[in-house]
């Protein structure tokens, strides 16, 4: 049956005039000569040498040297999806849009969620920032919203970009390590450049391992500006909410997932889409009226700040659902040109330094990225509507612009392309007022590095913190320089001096009682040293909740992976009746074997295997079952891999449950000695179990499973 929710928006309809099937085909040259052979080169006699005149050879080869093209210099690691977004309720009132005007509208979307330091091939589990890039194919043109999970920056001003990537990429030297910010370089340079911390402690955090992309939120990061059919400007930030909540694992499981399946996360939103549970984002907004830009003891240009949900909420206006996998990824997913200079009336830039420097670093990495001026020619990147300009030629010019004129003004064309009137909805650049002098400077209203990174840790439950504390001592323990570790340290204990007490600890290393210029180098070496890091911290919010993943949904258990332990001669009633629980609230259960093909269970029938224990790993999963059944007991507890996986599941705080025979199986591991935990379920209702798997994990377990020997 058609899926009406997937109707072909216009984007799609575009690309399939693009789309090339292969169906009952001849295979040719690109010239369409016919080929019967693709198999043999061109030799003189059969065992001769390759004769220069082989064209077809030559065509094979050369397409094939040529079939990389250099990968983003950031955010290398992506993955895409196609899908649409629908407004709930117009907000014309701050936006003359389209896209926020009509709530009729489908718009198509192309998304490309994506890690930030490794390489093309590296890890999905990485402990990084993820990339989180709208194209909105609007009806007034392409709008670009290129944004992260994380709702700040690292820096406040893009002239120091390439330092903050030089700092995190592999070491020129020896290129190691891989995907990984635990390293000298990087904290070297943030323990100078103090304006990273509050983007630096994130990282530190769950945010920066999610269980899945669907499960993150995404954030515009800038001040933006919204601007109404009056020309009225309102200031903006925007947030992406996902309706699944937002849920990460541990980072043992992500160095675990790393080596068991480093596409993880691409696996997962293919499968999701393939399975048609279609991720879902709401957009929000945080609207600040213009007369209130000096109103916060923050500057809003600055992007290392955000503007906590507690003093100004975040209005839900609308849904983004992706619903899609692209046909290939090279033509779409690493074809695709993101720019954050890519706007539609109603929205504008502010002069946030870091955006205003992106608006020239994008453009300028796709010339090299995709060879030239007519990136945007490639399907992925053709806005919907129709594009006429005097712009000409340059590499890959894929239309053919026809006439006499390529210039303004001309009569040969009868003045065409002709200027837009502001009434059929031309762009028109905000008219912000400016009366300044040129100088190069950062201004002292960004001048405060301390109170948010703060801000955020107070905001965190006990298990968060923990999990930041740890992750602050892995990445430090990495470092081989201990000056680096420590002048760390010290600026770590700017932010929270019990959190530097214990990273301090794992180091084995004091806490130094004051460092060498303990200063934002950034600001620039004339600056005076006693204006500069760290003046008293401010704290304008006791704790922002809204921070916290501790107050995140947990409704859903849809799309979640359940692994079931069985053998031959598993009970089937039970298992039955878990599963018919289980998948109708929409969670994915697999069968796990001791070997692989079919498994019988105790009514003599036989089922698909999913995985075969040798083949998988519990990281994979979100919870665990075990049905019980004698025979199949006995067999699972003569594998020790089986233990391990009951171990570890229950390590990372997950849901286990076991149903009859199956208490017998858990005697063999650590679950033994935690009959009460609220999430491990021993013949309980299966709804008991959904409950427990819904609240993601159980981390009152976490003090106890620290120091289990797995
Ligand atoms: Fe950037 C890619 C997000 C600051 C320069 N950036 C890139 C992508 C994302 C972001 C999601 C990948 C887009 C895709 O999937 O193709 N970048 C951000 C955010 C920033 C930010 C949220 C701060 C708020 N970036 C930033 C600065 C500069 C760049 C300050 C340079 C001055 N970013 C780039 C780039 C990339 C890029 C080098 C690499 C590939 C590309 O642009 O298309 O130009």
């Amino acid at each position: 049956m058609e899926d009406k929710s997937r109707q072909d928006t216009q984007k799609i309809k575009d690309l399939k005039n693009h789309h090339k099937e292969v169906k009952d085909t001849t295979l040719t040259t690109n010239q369409g000569l016919k080929v019967n052979d693709t198999n043999n080169s061109l030799k003189s006699g059969e065992r001769g040498s390759t004769l220069l005149e082989d064209f077809l050879l030559r065509e094979k080869i050369t397409n094939f040297d040529h079939e990389r093209i250099p990968e983003r210099i950031v955010h290398a690691r992506g993955s895409g999806a196609h899908g649409y977004f629908e407004l709930y309720e117009s907000i014309e009132q701050f936006s003359k849009a389209g896209i926020f005007t009509d709530v009729k509208r489908k718009t198509p979307v192309f998304v490309r969620f994506s890690t930030v330091a490794g390489s093309k091939g590296s890890t999905d589990l990485a402990r990084d920032v993820r990339g989180f890039a709208v194209k909105f194919y609007t009806e007034e043109g392409t709008w670009d919203l290129v944004g992260n999970n994380m709702p700040i920056f690292f820096i406040q001003d893009a002239m120091k970009f390439p330092d903050l990537i030089h700092a995190v990429k592999p070491e020129p030297n020896k290129e190691i390590p891989q995907a990984a910010s635990a390293h000298d370089t990087f904290y070297d340079f943030v323990s100078r450049t103090t304006e990273t911390l509050h983007n630096q402690i994130w990282v530190m955090s769950d945010r920066a391992i999610p269980r899945s992309f669907r499960m993150m939120e995404g954030f515009g990061i800038h001040t933006f500006r919204l601007i109404n059919e009056k020309g009225e400007s309102h200031f903006v930030k925007f947030h992406w909410k996902p309706k699944l909540g937002v849920h990460s694992v541990t980072w043992d499981e992500a160095v675990k997932i790393s080596g068991a399946d480093s596409d993880f996360h691409r696996r997962d939103l293919w499968d999701a889409i393939e399975a048609g549970e279609y991720p879902e984002w709401e957009l929000g907004v945080q609207i600040v009226p213009q007369e209130d830009e000096f109103k916060f003891e923050f500057d809003l240009l600055d992007p290392t700040k955000l503007i906590p949900e507690e003093m100004v909420p975040v209005q839900i206006i609308g849904k983004m659902t992706l619903n899609r996998n692209p046909e290939n990824f090279f033509a779409e997913t690493e074809q695709v040109a993101f720019l954050p200079g890519h706007i539609v009336p109603g929205i504008d830039f502010t002069n946030d330094p870091l955006l205003q420097g992106r608006l020239f670093s994008y453009r300028d990495t796709q010339l090299s990225r995709l060879g030239g001026p007519n990136f945007h020619q490639i399907p992925i990147n053709r806005p919907i509507v129709e594009t006429h300009n005097n712009q000409r030629d340059g590499k890959m010019q894929m239309d053919i612009p026809k006439g006499q004129t390529a210039y303004f003004p001309n009569s040969l064309s009868g003045g065409c392309p002709h200027l837009s009137k502001m009434a059929e909805g031309a762009f028109h650049s905000y008219e912000e007022r400016i009366d300044a002098k040129k100088i190069r400077t950062r201004s002292e209203s960004f001048n405060d590095h301390f109170s948010q990174p703060a801000l955020f840790y107070r905001s965190l439950a006990k298990w968060e913190q923990a999990h930041i504390a740890d992750a602050y001592t892995f990445e430090l323990g990495k470092c081989n320089h201990t000056h680096i570790q420590e002048r760390m340290l010290w600026v770590v204990s700017q932010i929270d001096s019990d959190l530097a007490k214990k990273v301090a600890k794992g180091l084995g290393l004091e806490i130094p009682k004051s460092i060498e210029q303990p200063i934002n180098q950034a600001i620039g070496a004339d600056a005076d040293v006693e204006k500069q890091q760290p003046p008293k911290k401010k704290n304008y919010l006791d704790t922002a909740p809204t921070l916290s993943q501790a107050n995140t949904k947990f409704e859903s258990i849809a799309t979640r992976q359940i692994a079931v332990l069985v053998a031959d001669g598993f009970s089937m009633k039970n298992f039955k009746k878990m599963k018919d629980v289980l998948e109708k609230k929409g969670a994915v259960v697999k069968l796990i074997a001791p070997h692989g093909g079919k498994v019988r269970c105790n009514e003599n029938m036989d089922h698909e295997v999913d995985a075969a224990i040798m083949t998988t790993e519990s990281v994979l999963f979100d919870a665990l079952y075990i049905p019980g059944g004698k025979k199949a007991i006995e067999k699972l507890k003569k594998e020790s891999k089986f233990i391990k996986f009951i171990n570890e599941t229950f390590k990372h705080c997950k849901a286990i449950a076991v149903d009859d025979e199956g208490e017998d199986l858990i005697k063999y591991t650590f679950v033994s000695t935690s009959k009460e935990d609220a999430a491990v379920l021993i013949n309980k209702n299966p709804m008991d179990f959904v409950n427990a798997l819904a609240k993601h994990r159980n981390w009152d377990r976490m003090e106890l499973v620290k120091n289990l020997p797995i």
